[in-house]
């Protein structure tokens, strides 16, 4: 087989990818491990920066965003029981959020995906990157018991965290950043109203949030030990737990209702630099992960295909300075998202080992963060999103 740029994952970053690209008349083929079914049942980010939802628009993927995506601009922290803290994302700094799904996203670019016939080939296994110094890189893969080979131009490695992109470096041209945190969060999706704004809180129980999907879904999330299982929530012991973590005011709003998935995930931070070389780019996941405490992470899968995908398009064009530079200008927004990430996260969570003065102190600037319009400013700028 044979294509322009192969790419390696077909979750949102390599399916935006190659739909930038067509846009463009870049040929691509795009490699997923799993089925169509499986990407499309997995329950992830929920919160679009406003630049996502440009990129997307622009990228003609905005109708079905537009119609049933919902605007905020106003987030919740509550701290201290019943202390609440609103911000209007608009006054602040003039940007709004969109609470828009991943898996809606995910299934509109499959649907555009359909209407080109861009070829995604789904249950591929064994990928595996060759020649990735050569001008002429190849991906290999075997479906349904056959051996596949696809030459290249480049290969876009968007295969997320535990993909083979990345070890595809030389281990020794790598080095990661990883910081892992001692917990979890337990996410619930109930068939009940959201609270009408998102809300974050830090409680002496530990970190929760309410967040939304549409008017009848909602999402909420706890912190837990990492060691716990989903076994060990009973849906009444999730809500009690919830509820114990929120003022007594938004609590009484909260309607309770059956889960209709509930899963852990675990919370770390990781840049694997550098992302570019030879003839692979990583973008997403692949490249990099954030806690989810700061709505990060599509959306910089977001940003990165952008910036690829300008820097493929002027390679074509005759101008390669874009795909040089392609590892510096994705980075330097990523650890600008990185970094706030981990400030929310130390923010909003209890950590094991967190003495007497640690809790005082991060109630202080929780308190400094109430009292100053400076600090709201500082946080709502990264919280809509670095400019690109
Ligand atoms: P993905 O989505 O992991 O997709 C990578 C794809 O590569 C495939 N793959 C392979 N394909 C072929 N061969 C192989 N060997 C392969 N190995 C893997 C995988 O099957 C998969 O389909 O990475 P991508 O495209 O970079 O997208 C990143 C986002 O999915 C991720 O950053 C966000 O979901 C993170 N995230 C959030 N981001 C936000 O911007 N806002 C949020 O509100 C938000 N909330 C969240 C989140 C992630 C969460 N979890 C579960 C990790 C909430 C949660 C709970
Ligand atoms: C979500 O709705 O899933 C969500 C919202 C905000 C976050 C993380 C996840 O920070």
């Amino acid at each position: 087989m044979q294509t322009q740029v192969a790419i390696i994952g077909g979750g949102p970053a390599g399916t935006l990818l190659s739909h930038l690209l067509a846009n463009a008349g870049i040929s691509s083929i795009v490699l997923e491990r799993q089925s169509r079914e499986h990407v499309l049942s997995r329950i992830r980010a929920g919160v679009l920066e406003w630049g996502t939802v440009e990129t997307l628009r622009a990228a003609g993927l905005g109708e079905r965003l537009d119609t049933e995506g919902h605007v905020h601009d106003t987030i919740n922290i509550a701290w201290r029981g019943q202390q609440l803290l609103s911000v209007d994302t608009f006054d602040m700094v003039g940007k709004r959020m969109m609470g828009y799904g991943q898996t809606k996203i995910q299934e509109d670019l499959y649907a555009a995906a359909d209407g080109r016939d861009q070829q995604i080939i789904f249950e591929a296994e064994d990928v595996a990157l060759h020649d990735i110094e050569s001008d002429r890189p190849r991906v290999t893969f075997t479906a349904n018991g056959d051996t596949h080979e696809i030459s290249c131009d480049y290969i876009a490695g968007c295969d997320g965290f535990h993909g083979p992109s990345r070890q595809a470096i030389p281990a020794e041209k790598r080095q990661e950043f990883l910081k892992e945190y001692p917990f979890g969060w337990l996410g619930i999706l109930s068939e009940t109203p959201p609270l009408p704004i998102l809300m974050y809180a830090n409680s002496e129980h530990g970190f929760a949030l309410c967040s939304m999907r549409n008017p009848m879904l909602s999402r909420y999330y706890v912190q837990c030990p990492l060691t716990d299982t989903t076994d060990d929530w009973s849906d009444d012991r999730f809500w009690s737990e919830l509820f114990a973590r929120i003022p007594d005011a938004q609590a009484a709003q909260i309607q309770t209702g059956p889960s209709i998935e509930k899963s852990i995930a675990p919370l770390r931070s990781f840049v694997s630099e550098p992302i570019s070389w030879g003839r692979l780019h990583l973008a997403g996941d692949a490249a990099h992960i954030v806690p989810p405490t700061g709505a990060k992470g599509l959306n910089l899968a977001v940003s990165d295909v952008h910036y690829l995908s300008q820097a493929l398009i002027a390679q074509y064009a005759g101008d390669p300075v874009l795909l040089e530079q392609y590892g510096a200008t994705a980075l330097r927004r990523v650890w600008g998202a990185v970094r706030f990430s981990w400030w929310l996260t130390s923010l909003l969570h209890r950590f094991p080992d967190q003495t007497p003065f640690d809790q005082r102190a991060q109630e202080q600037e929780l308190e400094f963060l109430n009292a100053s319009a400076h600090a709201q400013a500082a946080m709502t700028e990264q919280y809509v999103g670095l400019p690109l």
